[in-house]
């Protein structure tokens, strides 16, 4: 049988990963053309920070897309970036109608918006499909190209799916790694994706696959056994084994996380606190509600800004003493859906304002349409009083882990959407909301502008420890570890979430 076969085992587990190569759709630099060329600078976030030193000790490399169409050279710029971040960086190029059909298209219009659970918003334009089994098959070449039997494989996201499957067929024989960021959807929808089988078995000739959530691997394990007959699981903990075929790989739930230490040591810098306090110095006396968000329909933001509307609605009381700061990061230009979104947030945002905004002069609502710098970021978090994370679906969600790590007095409340990823942690410190129920949500928010200040700290104490604990390298390590070590039982239990279901307190 082919798959995993336990080869190179050891208690150490991510030790003995000889060498990692990481793929995924866009590499992690950031490229800008001046006079003199192409300049690039090193990315950043939590992947790029855990994911760096691993690289670094064992001479591995990063494959991706440089965000640029066409074949430019850009070997210049990418040799200086691959000296500065000290592992090597190899670009694949695409053309612009490649970009406009894998990425724009297949990936961004289809998968995107069905593994949301947004069916109705899906382009299932053939042409698409067969762009991005194209493109999938030329990340599989690069790969092939630049690795070697010991390395592991680590292929990111919804973009490369069928990157293992052309990795097979070009004869790769390294261990193959996928983890998917966005959630797994449930049987009854993934069935409407024409390619479903494709997908399925194509995901199948990966050896480990890794959901954010237990949820996400339950879909995903009935998908399988709906759809493949024969198909038979083992294991009901972190990490399962599935048998289908000619083909028994292993899955498991690894929630993402952040480098929650960085976030805390960066939150208490002088700079932050003065951009906390001039933040605040503008709000005086007022309690800020905090949303952050990438401009997308899946993040729930203008159901968000109704239940917000209805809190002021139905307790006049707080209209003096709330503001909401609604910051959304330009995202996706381009995409059908995302401008006519965008038209729609702030046309209720202008609406509610106009609506609710008293002789004081105080606007309720305060809304930021660009990218924050870091220090900027994090003094928001640092002086908001309440954050609002309450998308419609999401893998995980960062931002709510984020606001905790930044919450440095533990007198933040943080409102989540059952249906975040990050719900199956952070149930126990949160309060939990339905993001469709405006009217539950305006209970929420009420509930967190008015309670106390020891209730404040012992949820957020809870939410800061579990975030801790299972931070951006616990969550590496036990991906690697996944992959090589012999014991499944060895993985400690991850927590689940059921919606609708009281929370565990
Ligand atoms: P995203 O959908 O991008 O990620 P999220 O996890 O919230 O969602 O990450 C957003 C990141 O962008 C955060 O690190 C946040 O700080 C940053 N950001 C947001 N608004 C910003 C602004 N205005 N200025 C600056 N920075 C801003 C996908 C999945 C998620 C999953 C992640 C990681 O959709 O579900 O959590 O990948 O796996």
């Amino acid at each position: 049988m082919a798959g995993y076969d336990g080869r190179e085992v050891n208690e150490h587990g991510a030790d003995q990963i000889r060498r990692l190569v990481v793929v995924s759709n866009r590499l992690p630099v950031v490229l800008s053309k001046s006079a003199g060329g192409w300049r690039s600078e090193p990315g950043s976030g939590g992947l790029v920070t855990a994911i760096a030193p691993v690289l670094r000790n064992r001479g591995g490399l990063w494959i991706g897309w440089p965000g640029t169409a066409g074949r430019e050279d850009l070997s210049g710029a990418l040799d200086r970036a691959t000296r500065d971040v000290g592992y090597s960086l190899v670009p694949v190029s695409l053309d612009k109608e490649e970009v406009d059909q894998y990425y724009r298209g297949f990936s961004n219009e289809i998968i995107w918006p069905l593994f949301h659970d947004l069916q109705t918003k899906c382009n299932f334009d053939p042409l698409y499909w067969d762009t991005y089994r194209e493109v999938n098959r030329r990340f599989a070449e690069v790969t092939r190209d630049h690795t070697a039997p010991h390395d592991f494989i680590w292929v990111h996201d919804y973009h490369l799916m069928l990157t293992a499957q052309n990795l097979r067929a070009l004869g790769t024989e390294a261990r193959l790694g996928f983890f998917l960021h966005i959630p797994f959807p449930p049987l009854d929808i993934f069935v409407k994706l024409p390619w479903r089988r494709e997908i399925l078995r194509a995901l199948l000739s990966y050896d480990l696959v890794g959901f954010q959530t237990l949820r996400d691997r339950r879909n995903f394990v009935q998908c399988l056994i709906a759809l493949l007959p024969g198909t038979s699981v083992r294991g009901r903990g972190q990490v399962c084994q599935i048998e289908s075929g000619e083909r028994a790989i292993r899955s498991g739930a690894f929630p993402i996380s952040i480098d929650s230490r960085q976030f805390e040591s960066d939150s208490a810098s002088h700079d932050v606190a003065e951009s906390a306090w001039h933040i605040h110095e503008n709000l005086p006396d007022r309690q800020i509600i905090l949303g952050v968000d990438r401009m997308d329909y899946t993040k729930g933001i203008t159901d968000r800004l109704r239940a917000f509307r209805r809190l002021l609605e139905r307790h006049p009381e707080h209209r003096d003493e709330v503001t909401l700061v609604q910051v959304v990061v330009p995202s996706r230009r381009g995409i059908p859906g995302y401008e006519s979104l965008k038209i729609e947030i702030e046309g209720l945002v202008g609406e509610i304002n106009g609506q609710l905004t008293g002789p004081s002069g105080k606007v309720p609502i305060h809304y930021i349409y660009r990218a924050l710098e870091r220090t900027e970021l994090l003094g928001y978090y640092r002086a908001s009083e309440v954050a609002l994370v309450t998308p419609l679906k999401d893998g995980m969600n960062l931002v709510a882990k984020e606001y905790c790590a930044c919450s440095l007095e533990e007198n933040g409340v943080l409102i989540l959407s059952e249906f975040a990823g990050a719900a199956a942690e952070l149930q126990r410190g949160a309060l939990m909301v339905n993001p469709y129920d405006i009217a539950g949500v305006a209970d929420a928010l009420h509930k967190a502008v008015t309670m106390r200040p020891d209730e404040r700290h012992r949820r957020m104490h809870q939410l800061r420890q579990s975030i801790k604990q299972h931070d951006i390298f616990w969550w590496v390590d036990s991906f690697l570890r996944a992959s090589i070590e012999r014991d499944l039982s060895s993985f400690p239990v991850v927590e689940d979430y059921v919606p609708g279901r009281r929370p565990a307190v």
